[in-house]
């Protein structure tokens, strides 16, 4: 569990790195936090609700203007993989790797952009771990660019930008969750948000109070089938839907009502698992804010977190040996509850512990489920201005 910088040192550590790569001062330094969603997994395409807590790691990005009509990009944690491309050769896929991400956020807002920009990246949001690095750094640089260029768009249309360049420019194909959950979460709160018409409700999550602490657990695994399996998903919820004859899958409201799907074929059984996961994650979704709402012992959404794992695991299919081994390893070591979180097919998981039980649940996930690093996670704030 490492020491995170505070905003302050984040912004000068940032300010002072682009300043020696570029020889001169960044007009500002910009932050946008990584997620973990509490409960609501494969939801956010299928029109239903998530429940993310933005993490107190952050990526961040200092910016200056430049007039030599080329964007520079570069970032701490890529040393070697700088990108300098012409503004006008900005294309989807090009540049690629980690530049990819920003350079989308500029191809969205390219007719906006100015001769030129560099860009410095730095930050802590563990990457490849199913915890929105890239939504982070996209979220980062549409802030910045939105301040620096002063243009008028909302924190969702923010949003929009950020979760387009995923989509368009990187080439996943996305729902809105983590970039909504980076632009839009508050300290010491869950975002409660509709996918469909975009309410949200920020709901108080104050687990310490409770005695209580939300423990991520990287598992250590990403898998290459990552992106794949999480297409090959998409298509299986849209096929339902259009086999149920409604637009989205959060359109039924009761998992009853999706029988039908199993028409005796093997397809069919497997639309109806997917169609299961994402109704009774929906449902799940509600009846987490709704104890949370009511303000009783938070420790009651534990096997509802659970309960979501398993659905994950069984019927969506999205699980891995080594997140499985995750959960059943906090939970045996007395987790209130646990499940893996985000995409899937490796990542993190998230776990429900009494505050006095962190250390026994992390060397337990360490020890016996081979997971290299734990983090406390205290629900922290979402994008903004640092310097
Ligand atoms: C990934 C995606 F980016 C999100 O949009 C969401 O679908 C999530 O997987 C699963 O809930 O993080």
């Amino acid at each position: 569990m490492s020491e995170l910088p505070t905003d302050e040192e984040a912004a000068a550590r940032a300010a002072e790195a682009f300043t020696t790569r570029f020889g001169g001062a960044p007009e500002g330094v910009w932050a946008a936090p990584g997620r973990v969603n509490v409960i609501g997994e494969h939801t956010d395409y299928n029109g239903g609700h998530v429940l993310p807590v933005a993490l107190p790691h952050t990526t961040r990005a200092a910016l200056a203007r430049r007039d030599d009509g080329r964007v520079v990009l570069v970032s701490a944690q890529h040393a070697d993989a700088d990108a300098d491309v012409a503004v006008v050769d900005l294309t989807p896929g090009t540049p690629g790797g980690w530049a990819g991400y920003p350079a989308g956020v500029l191809h969205q807002l390219r007719e906006h952009l100015p001769g030129g920009l560099s860009l410095l990246v730095d930050g802590d949001v563990p990457a490849g771990a199913g915890l929105s690095s890239s939504a982070a750094l996209e979220c980062a640089v549409a802030l910045a660019l939105r301040d620096l260029l002063g243009l008028d768009l909302g924190p969702g249309d923010l949003v929009d930008v950020a979760r387009r360049a995923e989509n368009d420019f990187v080439g996943a194909p996305t729902g809105i969750l983590d970039q909504s959950a980076s632009v839009l979460c508050t300290a010491g709160h869950a975002l409660y948000l509709d996918t469909r018409d975009r309410s949200s409700e920020q709901v108080p999550l104050d687990l310490e109070a409770a005695g209580l602490a939300l423990l991520v657990v990287d598992s250590g695994t990403t898998h290459d089938h990552a992106a794949s399996g999480y297409g090959d998903r998409r298509r299986e919820c849209e096929e339902a839907a259009r086999r149920l004859g409604v637009g989205l899958l959060c359109d039924v409201r009761d998992v009853a009502d999706l029988a039908s799907l199993d028409d005796g074929s093997p397809e069919g059984a497997v639309l109806l698992r997917r169609a299961r996961h994402v109704v009774s994650e929906d449902a799940r979704v509600e009846e987490v804010v709704g104890l949370l709402r009511a303000g009783g012992d938070p420790r009651e959404v534990g096997p509802v977190l659970t309960a979501g794992h398993a659905s994950l695991r069984d019927d969506f299919e999205v699980s891995v040996p080594e997140l499985d081994a995750v959960v059943e390893v906090a939970l045996a070591a007395g987790a209130h509850g646990a499940r893996m979180v985000g995409g899937g097919f490796g990542g993190s998981a998230v776990a429900l512990v009494d505050a006095a039980a962190v250390d026994d649940v992390a060397a337990a996930v360490s020890e016996r489920a081979g997971a290299p690093r734990s983090y406390v996670v205290v629900p922290a704030a979402g994008a903004r201005r640092l310097s």
